[in-house]
């Protein structure tokens, strides 16, 4: 099951705090995207997260639960996709929240719906970076760096370098695209056009983007065209 992202270039990820109407729903799952990834660094309770998995259900395509939140994770996805994020001091981010949700959910976990991302996040503007108090101002060699932990050190099987709400510097995504033998590369932040998502898709083996779905609609369907053509 966990194979089922090999394939992936492009991905919408919605957040289910916002509102989303099923008009827009339906595109954006009709677009051609590959998956939609539900999950947000704030506001994502059980009862949002439930609402949003039963509308996309409707549609063929996988949907996959990033999890931030251990009283928002909700049956019912294709898979679970759990960050550890690597830069940062606070352990809480890294394997605390995680040792929590092992010691409350126990058996109940599907272990191989279990997708780990080696999260490096990079903008330090963005709520993510915030509450997980990343060390955003790095040199490019210590994000490769990072990279490499998650890739030969922890075996993990995505990198996903997060930019949210900023479109990342393509030198640092190239470098680390070097630097990977395993981990596939996702890359998410900022990308709001076809040109910002074709640089990033030939780059990252997966995009991500999410927030121009909510400004921009016609600007989102473009970025899939482009990279899925
Ligand atoms: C956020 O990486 C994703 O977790 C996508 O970022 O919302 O900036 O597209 P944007």
């Amino acid at each position: 099951m966990k194979d089922i992202i090999k394939p992936w270039r492009h991905v919408f990820k919605l957040d289910p705090e916002k509102e989303i109407s099923d008009d827009i729903l339906d595109k954006v799952c009709m677009s051609g995207t590959d998956a939609i990834m539900l999950g947000g660094s704030t506001g994502v309770t059980y009862e949002n997260t439930v609402d949003l998995m039963s509308r996309v259900r409707r549609y063929e395509l996988p949907c996959v639960q990033e999890v931030s939140d251990l009283e928002a994770v909700v049956p019912g996805f294709d898979l679970y996709m759990v960050p550890m994020v690597l830069n940062t001091s606070d352990p809480t981010w890294i394997v605390d929240r995680h040792r929590e949700g092992i010691e409350r959910y126990g058996y109940m976990i599907p272990w191989e719906l279990i997708v780990t991302e080696g999260y490096i996040v990079l903008n330090p503007d963005a709520a993510v970076a915030k509450l997980t108090k990343a060390e955003t101002e790095i040199s490019e060699e210590s994000v490769a760096a990072y990279a490499q932990i998650a890739d030969k050190l922890m075996s993990l099987p995505i990198v996903y370098l997060e930019y949210s709400g900023m479109f990342g510097d393509m030198d640092t995504v190239r470098t680390v695209r070097r630097s990977l033998d395993h981990a596939r590369l996702f890359y998410g932040g900022g990308i709001t056009s076809a040109e910002q998502a074709g640089v990033a898709a030939s780059i990252a083996d997966t995009i991500v983007v999410g927030n121009v779905i909510y400004d921009d609609l016609s600007g989102a369907l473009e970025t899939v065209k482009v990279v899925k053509g």
